[in-house]
């Protein structure tokens, strides 16, 4: 049976997952700030875990394209009182950064999962993750940074050019003494990458199980959805439900939302009718250790 190892949690991977997002960035509409900003987030974990996520991730730095990234006492600042406050809600936590003294600080507090975007590849992050006993860590694929990422959005075969991308971390990860059961991969839907290679990135997603690790895909809101279905960004429901449906239809263990309850039901539907067709493959659910 397939399981992620994470700090407090082993995730049983035998049904799809959904992660929840919580985005912890100043809102520039309310003059409350910062603790006004970590009362939302907490609020919005909440909610989350109501409607059924089964993990989620808490992020500080904004990763759109041509953001500006913040130091890390700043993004420290902002995520810290959300994962103190997410560790008792009783689903695995993750934090999406790529700083290793967030890592270090918020793996302290009792996070599970670092999630990093650079696949911990700024100097210090391999040993952050590696220092800890269990603590669970997500791989993604991105060209460059994101001030510059979509100007180099450039391969002959993308597919086959993320996956070696993801087998030469996953082997750096593994060497600095990082257990294969704690690591999950991702191909980093619209980090540098135009709508024809993230269109590909799903249609050939099977190609990348090839790793032997349990994949985790990000669609949610993403401007490729936008670009095919002509809508802003929030109006992108339907297209991302879609989108995290087909990921799971082509072996996603774990899909990266902001619409958890939409994505909750329609998973039911998918894993309904998939135990139908084979009837022994129960799945369980999230085992505490
Ligand atoms: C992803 C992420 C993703 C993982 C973001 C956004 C941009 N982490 N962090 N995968 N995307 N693992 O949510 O639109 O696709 S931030």
């Amino acid at each position: 049976m397939a399981f992620w190892q994470t700090a407090r949690f082993d995730v049983d991977l035998s049904r799809p997952r959904v992660m929840g997002i919580v985005n912890v960035t100043p809102d520039s509409f309310s003059d409350g700030g910062r603790h006004a900003d970590a009362a939302a987030a907490c609020a919005h974990c909440e909610r989350l875990v109501a409607e059924g996520a089964d993990l989620l991730d808490i992020g500080g730095e904004s990763t759109r394209p041509g953001a500006v990234t913040p130091s890390a006492d700043e993004e420290l600042a902002r995520v810290l009182p959300v994962v103190r406050h997410a560790v008792t809600l009783g689903v695995p936590v993750s934090v999406d950064t790529s700083a290793p003294e967030v890592m270090r600080a918020v793996l302290d507090a009792g996070a599970d999962v670092v999630n990093d975007v650079r696949a911990l590849t700024r100097p210090g992050a391999l040993a952050a993750v590696a220092a800890h006993p269990r603590a669970g860590v997500c791989l993604m694929h991105m060209r460059a940074e994101p001030a510059t990422m979509q100007q180099q959005a450039d391969y002959r075969d993308v597919v086959a050019e993320v996956a070696a991308y993801l087998a030469e971390r996953v082997a750096a990860v593994q060497a600095a003494g990082v257990e294969r059961q704690r690591i999950v991969v991702d191909p980093g839907i619209g980090f540098g990458k135009k709508v024809e290679h993230n269109l590909a990135l799903l249609a050939r997603q099977r190609e990348l199980l090839a790793l032997g690790l349990p994949l985790l895909v990000g669609w949610s809101r993403k401007s490729t959805l936008g670009a095919v279905t002509g809508r802003g960004v929030g109006e992108r429901l339907a297209a991302s439900v879609a989108a995290a449906l087909m990921a799971v239809e082509r072996g996603a263990a774990i899909v990266r939302v902001h619409d958890v309850a939409a994505t909750v039901d329609a998973l039911k539907v998918w894993t309904a009718v998939a135990r139908s067709g084979n009837p022994h493959g129960q799945g369980g659910s999230t085992i505490a250790r």
